[in-house]
């Protein structure tokens, strides 16, 4: 290509690119309901907590303050024991099922009972590291981090009460990736039977073959059914579970968001703060790579019902290295993804396309998720392999700027499928393009 031809596409690209920045702060200013931002209008109607961790970072490209915002809203559902809830019920809507009724957790704001990955304390840690306005960024640090704080001590008394350095996820709506096929031999220990009457919503905003089957859905209330009979109580729960994994994407979250805990508490912590903060950092670090699995050249999540790793290639697996994991794996890992992309036009699909349950458009079993990839590009290019992030990162940019910010991709074809307009998608792209 001549200079000129190669200067002319990449004004070309600017443009483009200058008009997808601005749609994509159209996004979250639409989807902004006073302080919070809704996933996408009616689909999900409440503020959800992975979600907005990311739209945090999302708005830190342009209103900083608006960035603390969206934390401060999540945490005034956070529960006296610790747990970030994954729903936080702000006002009252009936696009969305289970509602807080189903629930029947007594709080103001209502909340669910679960939770989701804990990507918040990375966000936090990027909106201190990165923010202009120094005063401020240190301000809502400071007053954020003891949250954090008891967040963390919750994941570990709650969910690995002996230690053993895993935790325990008890919903697949906990994973965030709620129909992986991961679950599936998981879920179907589940009984489908539900004292809930189940009256699903999604599938009148989203065409059915995009969403999880009505037998998941049957499965998941059970579990609602069961935890709200145990009073939402973390040990009683635990007890009570007939599912019982250990993710390796919330592991590797986990991992992740520990280590930047520990680089606030630095700054706003105590030693006895540090140390405990540590010890959970080197228990999680040994504990992690019990789930590698060397047959699909990637990591893998475990069953805790039966101790076994599940042998389904997910993009969980590419996750240890967001935590500074697995260093040492780079390559393996690099080449697995490399398998997983001749297959695919774009990557990362959310499940290994060789694998025979890939659906390649039904949500978490084959879709492209634009968050997932920002976590597995960050991965990468934290062990120096840029190709492989910038591959990640390219793919990502690209399908947004096609088909906008949906909630997820199409691997095969590019198609934007499931909700239109999605926060956390345009909230990465700001990310990557800004
Ligand atoms: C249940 C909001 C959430 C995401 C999850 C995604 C989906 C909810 C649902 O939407 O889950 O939490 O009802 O399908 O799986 O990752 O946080 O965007």
């Amino acid at each position: 290509m001549s200079n000129d031809a190669e200067a002319c596409r990449v004004s070309g690209e600017a443009e483009t690119r200058r008009m997808n920045v601005e749609q994509a702060r159209a996004i979250l200013l639409a989807n902004d309901r006073g302080g919070y931002c809704v996933p996408t209008a009616r689909l999900y109607p409440f503020q959800w907590n992975w979600d907005s961790a990311f739209v945090a970072m999302g708005w830190g490209t342009f209103d900083e303050a608006r960035a603390w915002q969206e934390i401060t809203s999540l945490l005034k559902g956070q529960w006296e024991d610790g747990l970030i809830p994954q729903i936080v019920f702000h006002a009252p809507s009936d696009d969305y099922f289970p509602g807080p009724d189903v629930w029947g957790v007594r709080r103001t704001p209502a909340t669910s009972g679960i939770t989701q990955p804990p990507v918040l304390a990375t966000a936090v840690r990027h909106l201190w590291d990165t923010g202009r306005d120094r005063a401020l960024a240190e301000a809502n640090a400071a007053s954020i981090y003891p949250a954090l704080v008891r967040n963390h001590r919750w994941w570990q008394a709650a969910r690995d009460p002996e230690r053993r350095g895993l935790v325990a996820t008890l919903h697949p709506w906990e994973t965030g990736m709620d129909n992986s096929p991961a679950w599936d031999a998981a879920l179907a220990r589940v009984p489908m039977d539900t004292v809930t009457p189940i009256r699903r919503r999604d599938t009148a905003h989203v065409d059915a073959a995009m969403r999880p089957r009505g037998e998941e859905y049957q499965r998941f209330i059970h579990l609602v059914d069961v935890y709200r009979d145990a009073g939402w109580d973390p040990a009683r729960m635990l007890a009570a579970s007939p599912f019982r994994v250990a993710d390796v994407a919330t592991n590797a979250i986990l991992l992740r968001a520990e280590q930047d805990l520990l680089a606030m508490a630095g700054r706003f912590g105590t030693d006895t703060e540090r140390a405990e903060i540590e010890e959970r950092v080197a228990r999680l670090h040994t504990a992690l790579e019990r789930l590698w699995h060397d047959g699909l050249g990637l990591y893998a999540s475990m069953d805790l019902m039966t101790h076994e790793i599940i042998s389904v290639g997910t993009s969980g697996g590419f996750l240890p290295l967001f935590a500074g994991h697995a260093r040492d794996r780079a390559a393996t890992l690099a080449a697995t993804l490399a398998r997983w992309a001749a297959r695919v036009s774009r990557v990362v699909p959310s499940t290994d396309p060789g694998f025979t349950g890939f659906e390649p458009k039904r949500y978490w079993r084959g879709p492209i998720w634009a968050v997932v990839n920002w976590m597995i590009a960050d991965g990468f290019r934290a062990t120096g392999d840029a190709a492989t992030a910038d591959r990640i990162r390219g793919d990502t940019v690209a399908l947004i700027e096609a088909a906008g910010p949906s909630e997820y991709f199409d691997p095969v074809t590019g198609e934007g499928i499931g909700g239109a307009d999605f926060s956390w998608t345009a909230s990465i792209f700001l990310l990557w393009v800004r």
